[in-house]
């Protein structure tokens, strides 16, 4: 009798396991947000954590902030993980109210996403040149990063 409600109890585990996944699986983006304004605030902050740290190891890269490497590796390491962030937060229905975004993000969303994974490609180079700990690196991994940035708010953020 234990054995059979043991198996029936796995079951039911099994199945809620196999339900939650089908929810998370097919729930779209947006919907992880209570309102679209919690979506606009968390894409603005996680671009902003990310472009603080990105504009201290440009500072070292152009020479107007002494080299740290240490400094640089990790701020250089917390821009490449917070470019991953922003995009879940882009979902439909949040094109307006406290926010810069264009509406071409949601009529040209291929092109959206191209920016968007360049921008974080050239992060994690930029990233990867700060753990060598050679300014030269950095140097020649920042300027790409900063023209990814500007690619991007140029076709897709109103100023
Ligand atoms: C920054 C910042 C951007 C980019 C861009 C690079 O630090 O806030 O938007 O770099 O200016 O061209």
């Amino acid at each position: 009798m234990k054995f059979i409600q043991s198996i029936q109890s796995m079951k039911s585990v099994a199945a809620c396991v196999a339900a939650c996944a089908t929810i998370v699986l097919t729930t779209p983006a947006h919907a992880q947000f209570a309102k679209p304004e919690d979506a606009i605030k968390y894409r603005k902050n996680a671009l902003f954590v990310m472009q603080q740290n990105f504009s201290r190891v440009g500072a070292m890269a152009q020479g107007k902030a002494p080299f740290d490497a240490k400094v640089a590796a990790e701020s250089a390491a917390v821009a490449e993980y917070m470019s991953k962030l922003p995009w879940v937060a882009f979902g439909e229905g949040t094109g307006q109210g406290d926010t810069k975004a264009k509406a071409e993000i949601w009529t040209d969303k291929a092109k959206f996403n191209s920016h968007a994974e360049k921008m974080q490609t050239e992060l994690t180079k930029l990233s990867a040149a700060a753990k060598t700990g050679n300014l030269d690196n950095i140097k020649a991994a920042f300027g790409p990063a900063g023209s990814a940035c500007k690619a991007c708010h140029e076709d897709f953020r109103k100023d």
